[in-house]
């Protein structure tokens, strides 16, 4: 699928480190030094209200650190999905009575000029679940085939071609872990009791009568009237969300890639399970480094669509709001901080960036500073796991004093900071 136009990414002198990055699986910081390329997939939206501050927050963290690797003479390849079929869609599109399609070309349409607005680094690979449907029907069928995929009855799906019942399809966690290098919670550390309370909020369904153990996750879900469903090799109907990430991550960057990303919100069960279908389809981990952005709140508690205390992206520009001042006022928090969001933070941004563009815009007059300690600075905060508050505090501080090369200065935000003054 279409992505959306790339911004432009000056080069800088000299080169900067590979960053260190939290690795959630093992709770501490890692050196994220691919062998060759860094591979990097990032979970992308479910398309029926987009784009809110909070995705806006999680996409910024991995844009930083591309143009960080970038900035590192590393070559990046990535890859984002749209989850462009599943239930919270679905049902959306009933309630408006909108046909699912169009809303997720509408959403997925508004999500790349919010992206492109905010001078996001396109995917390379941008992929809709829809465009994948057999490749994952064919993983399905592979995890059937190694014994790791057992049946469920399906009472109120459509009935088989032949007349016979339908089931749905569940991975069983146990036999993969006897047979590959994963294990339920190697990303999430979480406990069983947690486990169960989290895989019933966020999407699974632990007393489904049927299942071999409640954490066992969807594979494929058999056709019901309405639904959206494909005729494939495991039959009519459409696939489970954890499989669908899995898939599209093997195909496009191969197995045991260099980092997997998302928001917290997805460590579990969608990380922790999405590494497992990996694991036993590749037999390798899914990622060297499991890295997630914090929460997004705004009044009171964490934004998203199911509750509706959004604050969109296309919201804020429409009331006139600078783009580049919506980056900076997510950058001024670190990603991996739950915060909540205020109209103050856009002011200060606002300011920030009056400031920014007085200091080493294309009028600025050069001032005592060193420009490349500043630039020193910035690559030496963002190399320590991204820290942008530091690298925005640094730049804060040569404003203030001005610099001796302003452009150098320009450059160094446009290419690290994704803001061009
Ligand atoms: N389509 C799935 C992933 S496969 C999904 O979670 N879609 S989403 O539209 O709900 O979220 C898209 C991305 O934004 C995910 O990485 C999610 O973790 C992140 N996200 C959602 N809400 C917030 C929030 N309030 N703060 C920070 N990140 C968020
Ligand atoms: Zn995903």
């Amino acid at each position: 699928m279409r992505a959306w136009n790339r911004p432009d990414l000056p080069t800088l002198p000299g080169s900067a480190g590979v960053p260190r990055l939290h690795d959630t699986a093992t709770g501490g910081l890692v050196e994220a030094r691919p062998t060759d390329a860094a591979r990097l997939y990032v979970c992308g939206i479910t398309p029926y209200d987009a784009t809110h501050l909070g995705h806006a927050f999680t996409y910024l963290a991995f844009d930083t650190l591309q143009r960080v690797w970038r900035d590192a003479g590393v070559a990046v390849h990535y890859a984002q999905n749209v989850t462009d079929v599943d239930d919270p869609l679905l049902e959306r599109a009933a309630a408006t009575g909108v046909d699912w399609r169009v809303l997720a070309a509408e959403q997925v349409e508004l999500f790349r000029t919010d992206m492109e607005a905010l001078a996001m680094l396109p995917p390379y690979h941008y992929v809709a679940v829809t465009e994948v449907i057999h490749e994952i029907s064919r993983a399905v069928c592979r995890l059937w085939d190694d014994g790791l995929a057992y049946r469920v009855d399906a009472s109120d799906a459509l009935p088989n071609a032949d007349g016979t019942p339908a089931s749905d399809l569940y991975f069983d966690n146990a036999a993969a872990e006897r047979t590959s290098p994963w294990r339920l919670g190697d990303e999430s550390n979480l406990g069983r009791t947690e486990m169960l309370t989290l895989f019933a909020e966020r999407g699974g369904d632990p007393d489904r009568v049927g299942k071999r153990d409640p954490l066992d996750p969807l594979l494929w879900r058999a056709a019901r009237e309405g639904e959206p469903a494909w005729d494939t090799p495991v039959g009519s109907g459409r696939p489970g969300w954890h499989i669908e990430c899995s898939v599209i991550a093997l195909m496009e960057l191969g197995a045991d890639f260099t980092v997997q990303g998302g928001g917290s919100d997805l460590i579990f069960p969608h990380h922790d399970m999405s590494a497992g279908h990996a694991a036993a389809l590749s037999g390798h981990p899914l990622a060297g480094v499991y890295s997630h952005a914090g929460m997004v709140a705004y009044q009171g508690t964490k934004m998203s669509k199911s509750l509706g205390n959004l604050v969109l992206v296309s919201g804020l520009r429409a009331e006139g709001a600078d783009p580049r001042a919506i980056r900076l006022a997510l950058l001024a928090e670190h990603y991996r901080s739950d915060w909540e969001w205020t109209s103050e933070h856009l002011v200060a941004a606002e300011r920030r960036l009056a400031r920014w563009q007085a200091a080493f815009g294309t009028e600025a007059t050069p001032g005592i500073r060193d420009s490349d300690a500043v630039l020193a600075q910035m690559r030496a905060a963002l190399a320590e796991d991204l820290d942008t508050p530091s690298a925005l505090g640094a730049v804060d501080a040569a404003a203030a004093a001005g610099v001796t090369d302003p452009a150098l200065v320009r450059s160094a935000i446009e290419a690290l900071l994704g803001v061009r003054l």
